[in-house]
């Protein structure tokens, strides 16, 4: 790094002095806060995330959102050239830079790092592709970004202006595969992809089984504007958008994802109206879908979360290779495909059960999407899904060769056979589903598309199992790194005699399971509770929060 390149930093550093007394860390879903508080935050993301694409000589991306959380939150997270999470080998970095007291320190980090890493200045330029969801705060934290970005010489930012999560990561992934990362080129995959499903439905799958209309909260956020441009390009689905964000409802306020699989209520802006109807729930910045039916009784609703669209997606796919698989495996010829499930300790364990019951490998890996692709990518197809719905399908780039190649070899021999049906089935599944990060759009477009395939109403798609009762608590502690946990989340290492706790509590309830953790993106400590009813599941989850708010409460203060 030479002198103009330490002078340009320490100037643009100036301007965005860091709040005292914030102590931010990269968690589970990047930087999360009040957004009033995060500029110098976002200001140093964009400087790291330039810094990444002189690293990597690759487009990067950096997206502002703070997801489910509330309006006045905000947060900042990057996106690698895979269109993944950023690399945890930079996480570290990321914290340190976060909380660098002031303009010297801050520059003093990164010389140190810039020679670790061995970046190269000047080389080649670096981009990175910005993107934001229609948070208030966003524009101005957009600005300290781009600041951050054109501090580092060579640096290019590029404004993709108000996209989804997933439409960014994609982007990312698409231009350094060197494909078209338009907003236009994404729509047309997805609906081209889905297309493709639909001419191969089975001709027998009569198109009165299911309800054909989708209902769909759009949590007033990003995912509501950009279906209702999806919905343009799709000629088989009828679509009614509620909660778009249009009519002046508030972001995340009662509506959207997270509250319905939590809270296990409607959101505002459905009722009595919609009693049986297929209904799907997108988080805030349509990384997150869960789908519900309304009950005739009050609000309450028959929900069906990520587990349920995960048990969904792995039974199509077993099916599709199962017939690809028939012929060539008589033949000696076939391919031994890898099919992993990967889920974390909030799946519901009658999921759990169901997947191994259809002779599925099921992995399980710690909380946040970043933990799960990785696991999922080492499959042929790898599955991943957490209960809250962020989850996507991932494809190996041999098989998809080995898919394509097979395509091409049934043109020969038995054009429009079932096994070439399944082929190019499977081809449009990898080509519809995000394979970058999980995507509330894609993942609605392939949920609608396998019931179509089915001819399955939603009441017998949540049919596959029962879940088991279950209820989720937060606990708010002085200090939530003092709770340690060991093997994918499921015991708590420190504080010492916390976990023997918990077990004492959870033998007393048959089919009694409960964990807790320290949250990635709030200041709590989370605590989840199965049992064989509700009831039990609440007891047993008040309980285990009263024992950690013994171990680790604000107490009196
Ligand atoms: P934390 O706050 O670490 O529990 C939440 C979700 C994660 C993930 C991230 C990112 C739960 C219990 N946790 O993380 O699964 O989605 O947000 O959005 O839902
Ligand atoms: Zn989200």
């Amino acid at each position: 790094m030479d002198e103009q390149q330490i002078a340009i930093l320490l100037e643009a550093a100036s301007r965005f002095p860091r709040p005292q007394g914030v102590k931010l860390s990269y968690g589970t879903a990047g930087f999360r806060a009040d957004a009033s508080i995060l500029s110098s935050t976002v200001f140093r993301v964009g400087i790291l995330a330039a810094l990444r694409s002189l690293k990597t000589q690759a487009v990067i991306g950096l997206m502002i959102t703070a997801s489910h959380n509330q309006v006045s939150d905000n947060g900042v997270k990057v996106a690698d050239p895979s269109g993944g999470m950023l690399t945890q080998e930079w996480e570290p970095f990321a914290d340190s830079l976060a909380n660098a007291i002031d303009a010297e320190d801050l520059v003093r980090l990164i010389i140190e790092f810039v020679k670790k890493e061995n970046i190269q200045f000047g080389v080649k330029s670096a981009e990175i592709l910005l993107g934001r969801d229609t948070r208030p705060s966003g524009e101005s934290l957009l600005e300290a970004a781009k600041q951050g970005i054109n501090s580092i010489v060579g640096a290019v930012a590029t404004d993709v202006g108000v996209v989804t999560t997933p439409q960014l990561h994609w982007m990312v992934r698409s231009r350094n595969k060197g494909m078209q990362a338009s907003e236009a080129a994404y729509f047309e995959q997805l609906s081209n992809s889905f297309g493709c499903l639909m001419d191969l439905k089975p001709k027998e799958t009569t198109a009165n089984v299911m309800d054909d209309k989708l209902t769909v909260d759009g949590a007033n956020g990003v995912g509501g504007e950009k279906l209702e441009e999806l919905k343009n390009f799709l000629k088989e689905i009828v679509i009614d958008i509620r909660n778009s964000g249009k009519k002046g409802g508030v972001l995340n306020e009662g509506v959207g994802a997270d509250y319905v699989q939590k809270e296990k209520v409607v959101p505002h802006g459905f009722g009595p109206n919609d009693v049986g109807m297929r209904c799907a729930s997108l988080d805030g910045d349509a990384d997150r879908l869960v789908y519900f039916r309304v009950l005739s009784e009050s609000n309450k609703i028959d929900l069906v979360d990520g587990d349920k669209i995960l048990s969904l997606f792995a039974l199509f796919i077993q099916e599709q290779l199962s017939i690809l698989n028939k012929e060539n495996m008589e033949a000696k010829n076939g391919y031994p495909v890898r099919l992993g499930i990967v889920q974390t300790a909030y799946a519901n364990g009658a999921s759990t059960d169901y997947l191994k019951k259809l002779g599925l490998e099921v992995m399980f890996t710690p909380t946040g999407v970043k933990y799960l692709h990785e696991k999922a990518a080492e499959y042929d197809i790898g599955i991943y899904f957490e209960a809250n719905g962020h989850g996507t399908i991932l494809f190996s780039e041999h098989f998809v060769s080995w898919l394509e190649g097979k395509n091409i070899e049934f043109d020969k021999t038995s054009k429009g056979s079932e096994q070439q049906k399944a082929a190019l089935r499977l081809l449009a599944v990898s080509k519809l589903i995000n394979q970058a990060v999980g995507d509330a759009l894609s993942g609605l477009l392939l949920v609608e598309a396998i019931l179509r395939h089915k001819g399955w109403s939603i009441q017998r798609w949540n049919e596959l199992y029962q879940d088991l009762p279950s209820r989720q608590l937060k606990v708010k502690v002085a200090d939530r790194t003092a709770v340690v946990t060991a093997n994918a989340e499921t015991v708590v290492v420190k504080p010492s005699g916390l976990q023997k706790v918990i077990d004492a509590e959870t033998a007393k309830y048959p089919q009694g399971r409960s964990f807790i953790r320290p949250s990635g993106t709030e200041d709590v400590i989370r605590v989840y509770a199965e049992a064989s009813t509700q009831e039990a599941a609440e007891n047993l989850a008040k309980s285990v929060a009263q024992h950690v708010d013994q171990f680790l409460g604000l107490g009196s203060n």
